[in-house]
């Protein structure tokens, strides 16, 4: 039986550490609390030497995840993704854990937190699970390192489209683009992932540590120079900056269409 605490699930079966997103008021929000708890399990089972971590929400949830908690983006004049920001360090959490960790995903899977189901390391998603990328929806800059996670997982017309439209895409394409491994129906897809887990957790934890960091290595290594970090930034700034952030928050938390005026 797991421990559970105030926003998530935690359970150890052999060698394999489960954390289950457990709040449904919010629609597993990726709020600094509960991503706090997720980076916490994830050290405890560290400590463990868990070899394999799933991610999930409760069996038969409609929503994984609805992405950052919009309500904790700043109000401006400041990167509302910014290195510090909590959904950053989950994403470096997952990509930095040093075995797989795989994603048990079911339900819709919103904005930052299609990032952390692409930086986790293998997907596993039931026929109804759907992916939007959202940042376009509220007025917000993404960020570099988001995008290089999102490039690296998507084809470019197919990541625009996404990115430009904010609308979700269904499971079967996101099966086709590679980006899920598997598509499992709800009734078989815990089984399914935990024998996938008991798979990595047979083989050298070493191996696969080292071989896991060498691929993030590899997939960061870009060549980004001073003017063009800086002139990314600048130009993200102009974005944070804007009555179209403000317009976004706003239409968000009164539950109402923005209507973004370009300025
Ligand atoms: O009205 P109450 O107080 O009960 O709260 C509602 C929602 O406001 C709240 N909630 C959220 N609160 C903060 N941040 C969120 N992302 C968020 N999503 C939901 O949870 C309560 C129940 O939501 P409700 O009534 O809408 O549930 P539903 O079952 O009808 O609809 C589920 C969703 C996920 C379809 C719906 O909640 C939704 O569309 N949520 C927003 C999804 C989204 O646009 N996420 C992107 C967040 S921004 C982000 O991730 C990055 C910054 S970026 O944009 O760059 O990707």
């Amino acid at each position: 039986m797991g421990d559970s605490v105030a926003l998530i699930i935690t359970e150890t079966r052999d060698a394999v550490g489960t954390i289950v997103m457990n709040h449904a008021a919010r629609r597993n929000a990726l709020s600094e609390a509960l991503i706090s708890e997720i980076t916490t399990a994830l050290g405890a089972f560290r400590e463990q030497a868990m070899r394999a971590i799933v991610l999930r929400a409760p069996a038969g949830s409609k929503v994984w995840s609805a992405g950052h908690d919009v309500s904790e983006l700043p109000a401006g004049g400041r990167d509302p993704l910014g290195w510090s920001d909590p959904l950053r360090v989950l994403i470096r959490a997952i990509q930095e854990y040093p075995a797989p960790v795989l994603a048990l995903i079911e339900g819709g899977v919103w904005g930052g937190a299609c990032e952390v189901a692409m930086a986790c390391d293998l997907i596993v998603a039931t026929p109804e699970a759907t992916f939007a990328i959202t940042p376009a929806k509220l007025g917000v800059p993404y960020n570099l390192g988001g995008l290089l996670t999102v490039l690296n997982m998507i084809p470019l017309p197919v990541a625009k489209e996404m990115l430009f439209t904010a609308q979700p895409i269904p499971v079967a394409q996101a099966l086709n683009l590679g980006v899920v491994n598997y598509v499992r129906p709800t009734e078989e897809i815990e089984a399914f992932v935990y024998q996938l887990a008991e798979q990595i957790v047979a083989n050298s934890p070493l191996s696969i540590a080292v071989m896991k960091e060498e691929l993030r290595l590899l997939s960061s290594a870009r060549s980004v120079t001073p003017e063009l970090f800086e002139r990314i930034q600048g130009l993200r700034r102009e974005v944070y900056d804007s009555h179209d952030y403000q317009e976004g928050l706003a239409a968000f938390a009164e539950k109402r269409k923005p209507r973004f005026l370009g300025r």
